[in-house]
């Protein structure tokens, strides 16, 4: 349409279901293309994530089960906002420019979202499409996000027959194999119910299946939001639950039990309960990236690895990944108490993904519960090592915590934050460490905090620099920031324009609720 501009952004394209079409439709022809130059099938995701029922999305995953390569988001972009006439001028430039040997085999996987009135319209388009390009087309139907990433990363490495039956097998056992380590290690294994709010969406099927592949007798989930009264993202799901700062409408609380959340296409998870006092206590993405870090570091300390291999001088290398949402008394915790390292990065999976796969080990999360652990193979190679050079003379406990870092390492979805997988990870977790909630939240207090929205004309004028934590442009709003922080007791406070909805976002923390939420609201004002 003339005047819309769309763009590929911290997740794709985004916007209103009902004005996508054409974007589906030359996401399609893109995906064939990629395939093309990859030789490799490349996935195509339709899901507005986390945004309300009305909204639609589309992304593109790489081949390995990566985002996007950045640099064909500007290509995407370009496609995407050509008038018709210029559609074949732009198809030929990006074939030249990239090289793109169009007698190539092409594939393209894509799944699509539930719930969304045009949601055929879109799917067809997009499918139609890529094959008229030429493309083999695999239709998965309805998954989660994170499963499509796995499933074309095993496509792609070989196992051309992999379905989503294969992703429940696989996570399945590796936690019940965890859990049998676990279990060995103690006299009483603690089982309770972990109840778990879909938001509505594809997840709550899918987490169902997996609960049933792994037995009711290991682990006890009861599904809320199931889809089949309420709406999709509405009033619930992840990103509800953290921004603000409450349970899903109608879920009646129990102090201390275990409530977690997924979004709408289940690459979020963020847990939550109720204390003695019935005060509201979140554990989201810092204090599940927290509770991961510190379970392999310190299983890490009893195996002993570097003593074990044969190259002791070098050193494995644990980070956590974080954005500037992440509490600031989670990064306090993390470097000063725990002594672990800790990188900074902008907002978007992919720029965390990226920086993780410098370390080792690489914990990243945003704050809102999308996250996962990617671990390199020397890692793995040192892992082996550790594993093999136990003689007898080792303790039971350096032998249980080598393998329990493999079985951990087996319940991770490596190629992108997967909200059945890290369920799955930290209730092994709380298993092994025979912690409730309780002790789990208690590991650090979050500073109060608190995220709002602005309306602006044109958000793209804020330009941010410092991994988003300072504005560059309009050059006056970060000293008035700066003056407005000053004012607050441990204030901290930064904005940034959204790459998913047209707002500015804010985001402000302090020593009292009050004061987060005064702190937020001044800076709001400043921005506006
Ligand atoms: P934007 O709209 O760019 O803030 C939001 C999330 C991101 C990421 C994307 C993709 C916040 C503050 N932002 O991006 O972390 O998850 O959506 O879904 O949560
Ligand atoms: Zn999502």
């Amino acid at each position: 349409p003339d005047n819309v501009r769309v763009s590929y952004g911290t997740a794709g394209f985004r916007g209103n279901a009902s004005g996508m079409e054409y974007v589906f439709f030359r996401m399609g022809m893109l995906a064939a293309l990629r395939s093309k130059l990859k030789e490799a099938a490349i996935g195509v995701m339709v899901t507005a994530s986390h945004n309300p029922e009305h909204d639609n999305g589309v992304k593109l995953i790489d081949p390995q089960g990566e985002m996007l390569a950045q640099s064909w988001e500007s290509l995407a972009t370009a496609l995407a906002n050509v008038t018709n006439d210029q559609l074949i001028e732009q198809l030929k430039q990006i074939i030249d420019s990239q090289k793109i040997p169009l007698s190539n085999t092409s594939f393209s996987f894509y799944c699509k979202r539930l719930q969304v009135s045009n949601e055929v319209v879109c799917n067809k388009t997009t499918f139609a499409n890529a094959s008229a390009f030429g493309a083999t087309c695999h239709d998965h139907g309805l998954l989660t996000t994170p499963q499509l990433h796995y499933i074309l990363a095993c496509y792609n490495g070989g196992d051309i027959k992999v379905d989503e039956e294969h992703y429940y097998q696989n996570y399945a056992s590796a936690f019940k194999a965890l859990l049998n380590v676990v279990s060995l290690c103690k006299l009483n294994p603690v089982t309770s119910p972990v109840t778990v709010d879909c938001a509505n969406g594809v997840g709550a099927a899918k987490l169902t299946k997996l609960a049933e592949r792994i037995g009711a007798n290991i682990i006890d989930i009861v599904v809320y939001n199931d889809g089949q009264s309420g709406k999709l993202n509405e009033n619930c799901g992840a990103d509800y639950v953290k921004v603000q700062q409450r349970a899903p409408a109608g879920l009646n609380m129990e102090p201390f039990h275990r409530y977690a959340s997924f979004d709408g296409d289940a690459d979020r998870l963020i847990y939550y309960t109720l204390d003695s006092d019935c005060n509201f206590i979140l554990l989201d993405g810092d204090k599940i990236a927290a509770l991961f870090a510190t379970y392999i570091r310190d299983n890490l300390k009893k195996v002993n690895i570097e003593k074990n291999s044969v190259s002791a001088s070098i050193n494995l290398r644990l980070g956590i990944i974080q954005t500037a949402y992440a509490n600031g008394n989670s990064t306090n915790f993390l470097i000063n108490q725990q002594n672990i390292e800790i990188a900074c990065t902008p907002t978007g999976v992919k720029y965390l993904h990226e920086k993780a796969l410098t370390f080792d080990i690489g914990v990243y999360f945003e704050a809102n519960g999308h996250g996962t652990v990617s671990f390199s193979l020397f890692y793995l190679k040192r892992l082996q090592k550790g594993e093999s050079a136990f003689d007898p003379n080792k303790s039971a406990e350096e032998r249980f915590a080598a393998k329990k870092l493999k079985l951990f390492l087996d319940i991770i979805n490596q190629t992108v934050g997967d909200a059945m997988c890290d369920l799955l990870a930290v209730e092994a977790i709380l298993q092994d460490k025979n912690w409730s909630v309780k002790e789990w939240y208690r590991i650090y207090t979050e500073l109060p905090n608190r995220q709002a929205k602005v309306q602006v004309a044109d958000r793209r004028i804020i330009e941010t620099g410092d991994a988003e934590r300072k504005v560059i442009l309009p050059s006056m709003l970060q000293p008035a920031i700066d003056e407005l922080v000053r004012k607050y007791p441990s204030g901290r406070s930064f904005v940034r324009p959204s790459g998913t909805e047209d707002v500015v976002r804010v985001y402000a923390e302090a020593n009292t609720q009050e004061n987060a939420d005064d702190l937020a609201q001044q800076v709001s004002l400043a921005v506006y």
